[in-house]
């Protein structure tokens, strides 16, 4: 069986550890999202890419979710005590990462290939895609306290402004002008299923269904989600306050709504039981209900294993 997994940060890294022990690893490809891509200090950073190819690895920190384990912030540190840019924490196993990815673009080289040959130094072998070798950015409209409105980098919104802002609007700059990367649409018209990883509906998933062909590629076949919302919070993240932006409500119900005529199947968290007449009934998604906190590996399992018995 031929998977293809769209996938944010965090929550797409743990599912899809679970997902390689369920299914052999190179089954599935991962589209992954750049739209929270950030260029600092001259550097190319991939958040999404690198949560995902950490993660697989077994190289992530699982208490921080995001970054390498066993990190250091030496070089950090001292940009800050020099006076530079520091509210975005790069370590220093990290920026090896940005390093090699930024000399890598400045010689021409795709996103999609640099990802790839990331991947196979790190001795994945699940397939990593971006979903565009195309800059899209994801920026944010922000209400400040007086009023007034701002559009800022998702990463300046959620790191530096630790996500307080009220956020008025979303959009994924350079979308509509972006083509898959080699090889995304391929992987969609070859699978069997698609499953949508326990990410932000709105800002991870999101800005992978705006690059134009990509949702066009995948209907005709199950598509299974996994909600990231459980009793009406975020796992992780900032799903909360952006959901609402989107007019979905934050509840697992909301979560399926987001994929609305186009997923099949949606897993959810067995404290939010209640909500699967509702899906059912009102969303015509097939339901399955389990613990989706994804503690360790095999509680992972635990949730893909749900996902792939929707089929
Ligand atoms: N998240 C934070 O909350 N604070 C940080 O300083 C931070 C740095 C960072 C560096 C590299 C990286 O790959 C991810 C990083 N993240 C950080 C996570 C990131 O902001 C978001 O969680 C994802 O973009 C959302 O998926």
């Amino acid at each position: 069986m031929k998977l293809v997994a769209l996938a944010g940060g965090v929550g797409a890294g743990k599912f899809l550890r679970g997902l390689v022990r369920a299914i052999p690893p190179s089954d599935v490809t991962v589209v992954v999202n750049t739209g929270d891509d950030i260029e600092l200090h001259g550097l190319h950073i991939s958040p999404d890419i690198d949560s995902v190819t950490y993660w697989l690895a077994d190289v992530a920190d699982r208490e921080r979710g995001w970054g390498r384990a066993k990190e250091t912030f030496t070089a950090m540190d001292k940009v800050r005590e020099l006076g530079g840019q520091a509210w975005f924490g790069l370590g220093d196993q990290d920026l090896a990462t940005h390093l090699v990815r930024t000399q890598w673009l400045a010689e021409g080289k795709p996103l999609s290939e640099i990802t790839d040959r990331l991947r196979r130094a790190h001795e994945i072998s699940t397939p990593l895609l971006p979903m565009s070798d195309d800059p899209v950015r994801t920026w944010m409209l922000e209400v400040d306290d007086e009023g007034m409105e701002h559009y800022q980098p998702f990463q300046m919104y959620w790191v530096g402004h630790g996500g307080r802002c009220h956020v008025k609007e979303i959009r994924f700059e350079g979308a509509d002008d972006a083509t898959p990367a080699p090889g995304v649409v391929e992987a969609i018209a070859d699978a069997d299923t698609i499953l949508l990883c326990p990410s932000n509906p709105v800002v991870s998933i999101g800005p992978i269904l705006s690059v134009p062909g990509i949702r066009e590629a995948i209907p005709g076949r199950p598509v299974i989600g996994v909600s990231p919302i459980v009793a009406g919070a975020p796992l992780a993240g900032m799903a909360d306050k952006l959901m609402p932006v989107a007019g979905l409500e934050v509840s697992a119900f909301g979560a399926a709504s987001a994929y609305k005529d186009l997923a099949t199947g949606f897993v959810i968290d067995e404290r939010d039981e209640a909500l699967a007449t509702r899906i059912e009934g009102e969303l015509g998604m097939r339901v399955a209900v389990t613990d989706t906190i994804m503690s360790d590996d095999a509680a992972a399992e635990r949730v893909a294993r749900a996902a792939l018995e929707l089929l």
